[in-house]
């Protein structure tokens, strides 16, 4: 799953990207190499199971950033634009601090703006599938369903907005609108605002919208990032952060591509994997290995929680805790699960 960064030229993506990553990348206006960077997903579920089993190994699920390089001149440039269709997600970075010339940030304007060049990019798109839609005749359906997203498009909605079944998410898939992938934004505040609320007028339009809102301070996101890890939530605090706000924008950003977390604890290793919302067990077993799709017997799961508070996979046996589950199980987000296979 990739997510990419992007928004307007010196809004902070590289240095985004570099508090997210520990990538050291080339900050400045106008420096537009695309940088890719898997990042750790901090969860706190991994660290209570690691303290309970002191394993020898702790793997948390991982998502890859990319930095957008956003050439703009006269709007986002094609490249640019390519590039934005081939992620899963997009995280815009807004600008909400003095630029090198002292000029204060507009965020706002910079969400709209960015909303209306990705609604002209995938107008551009729809309308010219439409035409040639009408012209075939070859498929009702699809031309219905893009007759519909040109619509809100043409009332400046993005594809997002519609209420689309999965079929017509489906269908729609082809063509990688920019308006219908998730989107998260990200204000890039200055130093001294990182513990202060988004300005009301950003975060209603936000909500509006139906899109997630993190605030955070690169600069200080990325000094952070260079602190050992016990040091890193004794300075947010400092700051009045619950914790870096970077775990918080990465756990965000990972709810944003549907994946919920199955995880695996054990004396050699704890772990969480990324599995689709939604996904049955057997499936979700081929993540660890094809075998134990292929020779599925049964799934023993526990709430991560339960398992914590018990403190043994026995215990939870007793108090009733741990289920046997079977192939239609759809797995849920922190369920502990053991798999039973036959090859
Ligand atoms: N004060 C302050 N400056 C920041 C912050 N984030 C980034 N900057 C500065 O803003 C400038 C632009 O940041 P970049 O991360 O390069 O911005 P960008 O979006 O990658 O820019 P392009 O790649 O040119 O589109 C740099 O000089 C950064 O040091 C922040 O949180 N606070
Ligand atoms: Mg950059």
């Amino acid at each position: 799953m990739r997510i990419g960064l992007v928004g307007y030229p010196g809004s902070g993506k590289s240095a985004v990207f570099g508090a997210l990553t520990g990538i050291a990348v080339d900050t400045g206006f106008g420096k537009q190499r695309e940088n890719v960077g898997v990042v750790k997903v901090p969860d706190a579920r991994v660290d209570a199971l690691a303290r309970l089993y002191a394993p020898k190994k702790v793997t948390y699920a991982e998502i890859t950033f990319t930095d957008l390089a956003a050439g703009h001149s006269e709007g986002i440039d094609r490249k640019t634009l390519n590039a934005m269709r081939n992620v899963d997600a997009l995280c815009q970075v807004l600008r909400d601090f003095p630029d090198a010339a002292g000029q204060p940030g507009d965020p706002l304007a910079e969400l709209t703006g960015f909303e209306m060049e990705t609604l002209l990019a995938d107008l551009e798109v729809v309308e010219a599938r439409v035409a040639r839609l009408r012209k075939d005749r070859s498929n009702p359906n699809e031309l219905h369903l893009l007759e519909r997203i040109q619509e809100a498009l043409e009332a400046e909605r993005p594809a997002r907005a519609l209420d689309l079944s999965e079929e017509e998410r489906k269908t729609l898939s082809g063509y990688s609108l920019l308006t219908l992938k998730p989107l998260l934004l990200v204000l890039n505040v200055k130093e001294e605002d990182v513990a202060k609320p988004a300005p009301d007028a950003l975060r209603d339009a936000a909500s509006e919208r139906g899109l997630g809102l993190v605030v955070l301070s690169a600069l200080v996101e990325m000094e952070i990032a260079q602190m050992e890890e016990a040091d890193q939530r004794d300075f947010a605090a400092s700051l009045g952060l619950a914790e870096p706000a970077s775990h918080r924008f990465i756990r965000a950003a990972f709810e944003l591509i549907d994946l919920i977390s199955m995880l695996t604890s054990g004396p050699d290793e704890c772990r969480a994997w990324p599995v689709p919302r939604g996904i049955h067990a057997p499936r979700a077993a081929g993540k660890i290995h094809s075998d134990i799709e292929r020779g599925f017997i049964r799934a023993e799961v526990i709430h991560w929680e339960d398992l914590v508070a018990l403190g043994s996979e026995a215990k939870c046996r007793e108090a009733g805790k741990l289920r046997v589950e079977g192939k239609s199980y759809v797995v849920q987000d922190g369920d502990v699960v053991h798999f039973r296979f036959n090859v």
